[in-house]
């Protein structure tokens, strides 16, 4: 058994008072909300390529991050023993899943055979992890964004070998996915997008794009593998404009080319503000449509304009976002999964605990306080009366389809003018979500 954290025990709850830093003072895994414990209602997820991967270079310098169990080799013992630390730090901290993307978690081959193989060699130590933790897998995905292959795009490059590579590499993290017991595989489209339309035929690169989804349902089928498929949006980085970008786009893609079916989205906070929206936005599109499926928890930077990955630490924003699961029916296959990273200035392995419980506890808290909310009543009373008008008279006719341009015209003629409309009050909700916060 690997002791990289050797002076930590596990993460124990004790409450709002404690002071311990590493303890939770919100997060208590068997604490009922509403219907569910809350391990139930978060199903906390930990991502590999950040926590295990991230080595906090930026542009302008090097990593800095200290991982003594780490030895810089691109080796698959290494990966193996960081696959153990890996687990190691996940029990200790109490998160019940983990997510990866294939080179991640093992070093790639010189060809796609020695890839494989290097895969199959940490998915052994996974598998055994796994079953000594009882950690589970939230999803796999693909790399196909790192490779200089990919420097077109992987489904939508204009190299065919490119896509046949790619599905051959995505068939594969699908195996692997599948005996790992993954709940769901997710597809990032990391360079589906382009740089330039100089040079792009943007339309066959949506066909191609359609094609690869529906070959990786097909796959899925062919080998039984029952988890959920996610597609998750982003607006830009690395390409100028990806074509998945955002819960808008990603629902007329999947619905003009008959995914729809089959996906679910996973939606980032960070992604969201790229897009110029917030998460809720993003939450109420996916949840009206039957398509919210998992999150991507992190923030952004609100004086920096790129995907800066933070752990989530605001009240309001994870208030908000429970708000708008918890009216969707909540998560079922998916999870509240941490795509974030520390700080490069937060180089030591212990900020790793002081970031995960932080965004653990910020997120216990929104779903208590989002419980309390709805538990209180007034919110949701408010929006009911304020669409009354379509509970009865000319609304519900409206709505059942029985009134036409004719009849409301002729209801207009004898009304002569709109009823007056009621204030939104958008400040007295305002100081009414801060009562609970
Ligand atoms: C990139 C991003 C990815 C996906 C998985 O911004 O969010 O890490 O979550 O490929
Ligand atoms: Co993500």
């Amino acid at each position: 058994m690997a002791t990289a954290f050797k002076n930590i025990s596990g993460i124990k709850y004790e409450g709002p008072k404690s002071k311990n830093p590493l303890a939770f003072k919100h997060y208590n895994p068997a604490q009922r909300v509403e219907n569910k414990t809350m391990r139930d209602h978060l199903r906390f997820s930990v991502v590999y390529w950040h926590t295990f991967r991230g080595a906090g270079s930026d542009p302008f310098g090097v990593g800095t991050a200290l991982r003594p169990w780490d030895d810089g080799s691109n080796s698959v013992p290494n990966a193996q023993r960081r696959a153990r630390v890996a687990f190691e730090f996940m029990e200790k901290l109490g998160a019940p899943f983990y997510a990866f993307h294939d080179r991640d978690v093992a070093p790639e081959g010189g060809n796609l055979r020695e890839s494989n193989r290097n895969l199959d060699a940490v998915v052994r130590v996974l598998k055994e992890e796994q079953k000594r933790t009882g950690i589970r897998l939230l999803w796999g995905t693909a790399n196909l964004f790192s490779n200089p292959r990919f420097a077109h795009g992987a489904a939508t490059s204009c190299n065919a070998d490119v896509f046949a590579f790619a599905a051959a590499q995505v068939k594969k993290a699908l195996e692997v996915t599948h005996e790992l017991g993954g709940a769901g595989y997710t597809f990032w489209g990391g360079r589906e997008g382009y740089s330039t339309l100089l040079n792009t035929d943007m339309k066959r690169e949506l066909d191609h794009l359609a094609r690869f989804l529906h070959l990786a349902v097909d796959y899925k089928k062919q080998i039984g593998f029952q988890g959920q498929f996610y597609i998750e949006p982003k607006p830009k980085e690395p390409t100028k404009h990806q074509y998945d970008s955002d819960a808008a786009a990603c629902l007329n893609f999947l619905r003009e080319y008959d995914l729809l079916p089959h996906f679910k989205l996973n939606l980032e906070t960070n992604h969201a503000t790229l897009a110029g929206h917030t998460m809720q936005h993003e939450m109420e599109v996916a949840g009206a449509a039957g398509a919210l499926g998992s999150i991507d928890a992190n923030t952004g930077d609100e004086l920096l304009g790129w995907d800066t990955d933070q752990f989530p630490t605001s009240i309001y924003l994870t208030t908000h976002t429970m708000l708008a699961l918890l009216k969707y029916g909540g998560l079922s296959t998916g999870g509240v999964n941490f795509d974030a990273k520390v700080r490069r200035e937060s180089f030591e392995p212990i900020d790793l605990f002081h970031a995960h419980i932080g965004g653990m506890d910020a997120f216990a808290r929104g779903l208590k306080i989002a419980a309390a909310i709805r538990k209180d009543g007034r919110l949701a009373e408010f929006v009911k009366q304020r669409y009354a008008s379509w509970d009865s008279g000319i609304g519900a006719e409206i709505e059942s389809g029985r009134a036409g341009f004719n009849e409301l015209e002729t209801y207009m003629l004898k009304e002569g003018d709109a009823a007056r409309n009621a204030s939104g009050r958008q400040e007295f909700l305002e100081n009414l979500i801060n009562e609970f916060i």
